[in-house]
């Protein structure tokens, strides 16, 4: 983590769009907002962008929450407070807290920044970088900041190849040859091929470098604009594209370095399968997302909790995990776990078994309990016997299966299955 003097990222700041709700994650956004869905055993979606940012040498950034917030702003109080203002270092959360105008919740992405320019100013700094707080991957942006400085943009944008059919769901855009966007369609119906590859588009990331004036002006003159719906994605990098200089800065096995990730590794996990496929990934033997790169460490919030114990009782089976990822202070007391994912404070009991499993904090898994290709949240008690993952119809009646055969199980849904 060098953070020299010269290096762009000491005079940008990260500002975190952390408002949505990801409300394709059904019922596990139910009580929080998406970028503050656990993930991958010990942190929290938001973590990846704040531990890039930070990895990045970037020691200005601020949060920008709204939707369900509070175990957001939890985890942001708890795991990232050690700037140092002091060391001229700043993490500021900034609710939608009306204070521009009373009852005025942040309309669009553009619309938090706006409400917040006074705040932006206070940081003196050259470069505002936007980020999204909910993606999983890693990325040095001081090399996307460097590329905006070099070529004199008006707005960068962090942009990835994906599969033409999963494009609708993102920004997406043609280039020319020294990466200029000649063009950028907002979630269209039918995005358009590359000229490479018909199945392949162009997407943005919903990540964009800006000067600060330049940003601050744009926003100013959005304000008026009573046909724009305040969003970067909708209204401000179109009206770029069209009038000014934006250009696109491509995420691949470059941009950070020393990785031993699997080249341009980016998840959006907005569903409950790609949720569960991302967490059941990280068991294979040589996971495309290294967490284990000490080079890059994902920060977070961490539970001062005792190691994960593994039990043999006398009359049952070995407590086992094989192929898994268990955190410090779970408990797994004569049961088999296999291809699973437990996060802090899990406790299983004898006889049961987890297959495909992901376990959110502080699940119970009462004996006998047989689950498989299951994501089950925080704090749920799995009452004995319960077998889920064999009949889909059943599993069906009670909980949420998704399109891809994975079952959502969360505490209502088990009280109501309890009372009936
Ligand atoms: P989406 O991800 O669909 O598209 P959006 O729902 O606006 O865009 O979410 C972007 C980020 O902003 C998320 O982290 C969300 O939590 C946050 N957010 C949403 N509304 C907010 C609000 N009112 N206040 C504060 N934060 C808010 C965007 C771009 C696409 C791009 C995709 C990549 O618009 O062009 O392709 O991201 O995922
Ligand atoms: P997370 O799992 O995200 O850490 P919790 O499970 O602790 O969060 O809580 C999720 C959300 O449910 C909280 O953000 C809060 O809004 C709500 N919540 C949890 N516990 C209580 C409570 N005792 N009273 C009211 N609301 C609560």
């Amino acid at each position: 983590m060098t953070n020299s003097p010269n290096r762009l990222s000491n005079r940008t700041m990260a500002f975190v769009l952390a408002g949505g709700r990801g409300s394709r994650l059904k019922e596990l956004t139910d009580v929080r907002a998406k970028p503050a869905v656990y993930f991958g055993g010990k942190t929290r979606i938001i973590d990846f962008a704040l531990s890039n940012a930070l990895n990045s040498g970037i020691r200005k950034m601020a949060i920008a929450t709204q939707y369900k917030a509070h175990s957001l702003i939890r985890h942001c109080q708890r795991g990232w407070s050690f700037f140092r203002a002091e060391r001229n270092e700043y993490l500021d959360i900034l609710p939608a807290s009306q204070r521009v105008a009373e009852n005025k919740w942040y309309l669009g992405t553009a619309d938090a920044v706006t409400q917040n320019i006074d705040i932006v100013d206070s940081y003196d700094v050259d470069y505002v970088l936007i980020l999204a707080g909910d993606h999983i991957y890693k990325m040095d942006y001081e090399l996307m900041i460097r590329q905006h400085v070099e070529t004199d943009a008006d707005v960068t944008v962090g942009c990835l190849t994906v599969p033409r059919k999963e494009a609708s769901a993102f920004g997406v855009m043609d280039i020319d040859d020294k990466d200029i966007i000649t063009s950028f369609l907002e979630k269209p119906a039918d995005p358009p091929g590359t000229p490479e590859d018909p199945d392949k588009t162009l997407a943005s990331m919903g990540i964009y470098v800006f000067k600060w004036s330049f940003l601050r002006m744009l926003l100013l003159q959005d304000a008026d604009n009573k046909d724009s719906t305040h969003d970067f994605g909708g209204d401000l990098i179109p009206e770029i594209v069209k009038n000014g200089k934006a250009v696109a800065h491509r995420f691949d096995s470059s941009c950070v370095k020393h990785a031993t990730d699997a080249p341009s590794y980016w998840r959006d996990v907005g569903t409950v399968d790609a949720f569960w496929k991302a967490n059941i990934d990280l068991t294979d033997f040589s996971p495309d997302l290294d967490l284990w790169d000490r080079n890059w460490p994902i920060w977070t919030y961490s539970e001062s909790v005792p190691p994960a114990k593994f039990i043999h009782n006398e009359d049952a089976r070995r407590g086992t995990a094989i192929s898994s990822l268990v955190a410090g202070g779970c408990i797994i007391s004569g049961t088999e776990v296999s291809n699973s994912l437990l996060h802090t404070g899990v406790h299983t009991n004898s006889y049961a078994q987890l297959d495909h499993a992901v376990l959110l904090p502080n699940v119970t898994v009462e004996r006998s309990a047989r689950l498989k290709k299951v994501v089950i949240d925080r704090g749920v008690v799995i009452p004995q016997g319960l077998v889920v993952g064999e009949d889909p119809d059943e599993d069906a009646k009670w909980f949420r299966v998704s399109e891809g055969g994975v079952t959502l199980i969360t505490q209502p849904m088990l009280d109501k299955r309890a009372e009936s």
